[in-house]
């Protein structure tokens, strides 16, 4: 399998996860990314791949796929053992619900902190708006947490077991914290959630390769409390 993915793609990272758990071998094209430009000039096979122009894309033989969730299950469907999604119906149905709340709600206020990986221009008062808004994104976070927190209370998993909404919350809130945002110290359940998965191999070789790749490409974001 090869993978095309870009250093600190949330959604390439979530894709790497669920390999190295698996223990899938895969070999992985990290495409130009800078905090200045994006992606800009995108890469070649990823503009033919995907319509969108996004990574990640999957080439496995002829199959070539696009999109994470798409790519997670064609992985789970090919290698289903161990399994990365509960196998009863409604549990399965959780995991996705799960997965896309993960990209979809805890995510976008955390997309409002993204801006202070960014080099500070010259224009100062657009950072000040910058960090306005990454404030009034904090409350939604906060309670986002205390939601996860309530959640995980009395469980070692979102749903009984390891899955892709594990992964993808644990990212979530990685994200959150390495843009300066809430830690989860003051949620129990979280921060044990989130310590246990990330004493995991796949999880920590992950996180230790986006700290390596904010060092090299990243403005230095202060952090608060994790
Ligand atoms: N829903 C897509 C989202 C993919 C996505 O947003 N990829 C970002 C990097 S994390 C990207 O390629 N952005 C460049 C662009 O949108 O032009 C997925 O789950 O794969």
């Amino acid at each position: 399998m090869h993978l095309y993915s870009g250093p600190l793609s949330l959604f390439g990272r979530k894709v790497e996860i669920a390999l190295r758990e698996k223990g899938v071998p895969y070999t992985c094209d990290m495409v130009p990314f800078t905090q200045t430009e994006g992606y800009a000039p995108k890469h070649q096979a990823v503009l033919a791949a995907n319509p969108k122009g996004q990574v990640p894309v999957l080439v496995d033989g002829d199959v070539t796929l696009y999109d994470s969730t798409v790519i997670l299950e064609y992985i789970e469907d090919k290698y289903p053992e161990p399994r990365l999604y509960p196998r009863d119906a409604s549990s399965r149905a959780l995991c996705r619900l799960a997965e896309l709340e993960a990209g979809e709600v805890l995510l976008p206020p955390v997309r409002k902190l993204m801006f202070r990986t960014e080099p500070p221009g010259p224009d100062t008062a657009r950072r000040d708006a910058q960090e306005r808004e990454a404030a009034a994104a904090e409350p939604a976070i906060i309670e986002n947490h205390r939601k996860l927190d309530a959640r995980l209370q009395g469980s070692d998993f979102l749903l009984g077991e390891l899955s892709v909404a594990d992964i993808a919350t644990f990212l979530t809130v990685l994200y959150t914290v390495r843009n300066g945002g809430p830690g989860v110290s003051h949620h129990r359940n979280l921060r044990r959630w989130y310590e246990t998965l990330a004493a995991r191999p796949a999880f920590a070789g992950i996180a230790a390769e986006i700290a390596d790749a904010d060092r090299a490409l990243s403005h230095p974001v202060e952090r608060r409390e994790f």
